[in-house]
């Protein structure tokens, strides 16, 4: 696979995970999925940072973003002169659900390593989604993911990822949208 290929692939096939954590800071709010519960260590399990609503809407945005680039892909493919992914329905699903749920384990990691809602966890901030994102949809659509996110698709997804975050989170933040630069 030619680079141009592999990154523009990486980027359109990761864009339906991008998106839900970006729009759960939007829409996210009300009550938390944890119901307010401890965990034995004292900590909350969640914290109030991971909201039903959030995760709902999260999940809802990631799905109809999946659906509209497959509605577009042909258009910009012949544009660009490079093929582009389409989405199975099960992807549709899988890549913002995996999404959210990857951030919702990582906010019980972080809670059991005592940090407060908020805090930093450098490098599990970055990637918490992509791996669940990726292992649910490989679960799901084996055939089609191996086709699409070869070893060259997984390291550019690994390298242009935290890179993006530390981006889109730096500027929710300066647009006062976040708490938290990350
Ligand atoms: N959010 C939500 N539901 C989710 C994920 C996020 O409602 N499943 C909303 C919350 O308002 C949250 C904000 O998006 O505060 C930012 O998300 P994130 O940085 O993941 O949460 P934090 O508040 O930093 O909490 P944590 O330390 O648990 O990551
Ligand atoms: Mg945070
Ligand atoms: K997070």
């Amino acid at each position: 696979m030619h680079a141009v290929e592999a990154i523009v692939t990486a980027f359109w096939a990761m864009l339906p995970a991008y998106v839900p954590n970006n729009a759960a800071v939007l829409a996210g709010g009300g009550r938390p999925i944890d119901g307010g519960r401890t965990w034995r260590d004292g900590n909350r399990l969640l914290g109030d940072g991971k909201t039903w609503r959030g995760t709902a809407i999260g999940t809802i945005a990631g799905a109809a973003l999946a659906a509209a680039l497959n509605a577009v892909a042909p258009a910009v493919s012949g544009a660009i002169g490079v093929p582009i992914p389409r989405f199975p329905p099960l992807a549709l699903l899988t890549l913002p659900f995996g999404a959210m749920l990857g951030d919702i384990l990582a906010s019980f990691i972080k809670r059991r390593s005592g940090r407060e809602r908020g805090a930093a966890f450098p490098l599990l901030d970055q990637l918490d989604f992509v791996v669940v994102a990726l292992a649910l949809t490989a679960g799901a659509v084996p055939g089609w993911f191996r086709e699409t996110f070869t070893l060259t698709v997984v390291v550019v997804v690994l390298v242009l990822t935290p890179a993006l975050h530390v981006l889109t989170n730096g500027v929710a933040y300066l647009l006062d949208l976040k708490d938290e630069p990350w």
